[in-house]
C-alpha cells in the first residue's frame, strides 16, 4: 500500500505526520512458518480447550494464538482442539486469568502488568523507558530472570508458557496533541489495572484511571476519559481511531504478553502433550513477535491514514518524558528489586 504523505513541523519542533511517505510494509499475515515436530499418533486422550484474549481476530495476539492452536491439532491429529474467543468476550485479562484459576477456562493471554498481582517481578516491566528497543525487549523476555518469572506462577493454579509481545505503548487522547508532559497536565487517562502505571501518569500530572481493556473503547466514546495507551496495533485493530483523534509516539513502556494455562487443564495433559504445548507456545510466541514488530509502524501509518493526528517526538522531547517519569524509579525501583531493575538494565543495554 503506497501514500503520499507530507511532512510538517509544529512550533513545538515535534513532526505531525500528517502526510509523509508511508515506509513500512503491509504485514505479510498470510502463512505463518510451516508446522514442523514430531506428530504424537498414539491416542493419548482428547481435549477441546477454551482460549480467551482480549484483541481483535485482527491482531497478532489473535493471530499467533490461531497458530498455536494449529500445531497442536495438526500434531496430535486433530485430538487437541482450542477454540478461541476474541475481543475479551469472556471477560477482561484479570477476571480470565481469575478463570485459569477456577478451571473454568483452559488458556488466556494477558497482558504482564495485570498479572503482576500474581507475581511482583513483573513490575519490572511496567517501569517507563526500561526497554529502549524491541531488540532488548526480547532479550530480557528469554533471560533467564524472565523465565524465574514465569516460574514464579507455579502453585497460584495458572502455568505460564511464554512472555510474547504486546510493545511499545503510545499514548492517544481526544483533546489535543501531546509533545511534552505539559501537554497531558489534567488528562484523565485509562491505564491498566497496576500501581506502577497509575505512578506513572500521575508523575505526568494526569488523571490516572485504572480500567479492564474491554471497558476503554465505549469509556473514550462517552468522554468518561480524555484517552488511553496501547502499541500502534492494537490501536488500530481495537479501532480506537474512531473515537481518538490525537497519538503521541511516546513508547514510554515495553508490555509483554504471557501466553497461559490454567494448571487444572495442564494437570490433565499426558506428559507428552505437556510438552508439545510447551513447544506450541514457545513457537507461537515467536511468531506472534514477529508479527507484532511487523505491525508497529505499518499500524502507526495506517492511524495517520484514517486522519489521526500522529505526534512524533524527537530525543530532547523523550528525553522531557523521561525525566518527568525519574520519580517512579525512586518510588518503585526499591519495591521491585534493585538488583532484578539493574539486571534487566544490563540485559537490555547488552541487546540494543
Ligand atoms: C488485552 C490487554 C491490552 C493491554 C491493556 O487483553 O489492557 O491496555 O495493553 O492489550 O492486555
Amino acid at each position: 500500500m503506497t501514500s503520499i504523505w507530507r511532512s510538517t513541523l509544529t512550533l513545538a519542533g515535534a513532526a505531525t505526520l500528517s502526510f509523509g511517505v508511508a515506509h513500512a510494509q503491509q504485514p505479510d499475515l498470510s502463512d505463518p512458518p510451516p508446522i514442523e515436530g514430531e506428530v504424537i499418533s498414539e491416542d493419548l486422550g482428547s481435549h477441546t480447550l477454551r482460549m480467551g484474549i482480549g484483541l481483535a481476530e485482527t491482531s497478532p495476539q489473535y493471530l499467533s494464538s490461531k497458530y498455536f492452536a494449529e500445531i497442536l491439532n495438526e500434531r496430535t491429529e486433530g485430538r487437541i482442539t482450542v477454540n478461541i474467543f476474541p475481543n475479551s468476550q469472556l471477560g477482561d485479562d484479570v477476571q480470565m486469568m481469575e478463570m485459569l484459576q477456577t478451571g473454568s477456562l483452559d488458556l488466556t493471554y494477558p497482558s504482564s502488568s495485570p498479572a503482576t498481582t500474581y507475581v511482583p517481578e513483573l513490575r519490572v516491566f511496567d517501569l517507563p523507558f526500561l526497554l529502549p528497543t524491541r531488540d532488548a525487549a526480547v532479550a530480557v523476555m528469554q533471560s533467564d530472570a524472565a523465565q524465574e518469572m514465569l516460574d514464579g506462577f507455579e502453585g497460584t493454579g495458572i502455568k505460564a508458557l511464554a512472555f510474547s509481545e504486546n510493545g511499545f505503548r503510545q499514548l492517544t487522547n481526544s483533546e489535543r496533541e501531546v509533545s511534552s508532559p505539559d501537554d497531558v497536565e489534567g488528562l484523565t487517562i485509562r491505564t491498566m489495572e497496576n500501581q506502577v502505571q497509575l505512578s506513572i501518569w500521575e508523575a505526568l500530572g494526569a488523571n490516572p484511571t485504572p480500567m479492564a481493556f474491554g471497558e476503554v473503547f465505549s469509556a473514550m466514546e462517552q468522554g468518561v476519559i480524555d484517552g488511553q495507551e496501547n502499541p500502534w496495533s492494537t490501536i488500530l485493530t481495537s479501532n480506537f481511531n474512531e473515537v481518538q483523534d490525537y497519538g503521541s509516539e511516546t513508547r514510554h513502556v515495553y508490555t509483554p504478553f504471557i501466553l497461559m494455562m490454567s494448571e487444572r487443564s495442564w494437570e490433565r495433559l499426558d506428559p507428552q502433550y505437556q510438552e508439545l504445548v510447551q513447544d506450541a507456545a514457545r513457537k507461537s510466541a515467536e511468531y506472534e513477535i514477529q508479527l507484532a514488530s511487523e505491525y508497529d509502524n505499518w499500524a502507526r501509518e495506517q492511524l495517520a491514514e484514517t486522519g489521526m493526528e500522529i505526534t512524533r517526538l524527537d530525543d530532547d522531547q523523550i528525553a522531557a518524558f523521561q525525566d518527568a517519569v525519574e520519580s517512579v524509579y525512586d518510588e518503585w525501583a526499591p519495591e521491585i528489586g534493585e538488583d532484578l531493575v539493574e539486571s534487566i538494565r544490563q540485559i537490555a543495554s547488552e541487546n540494543q
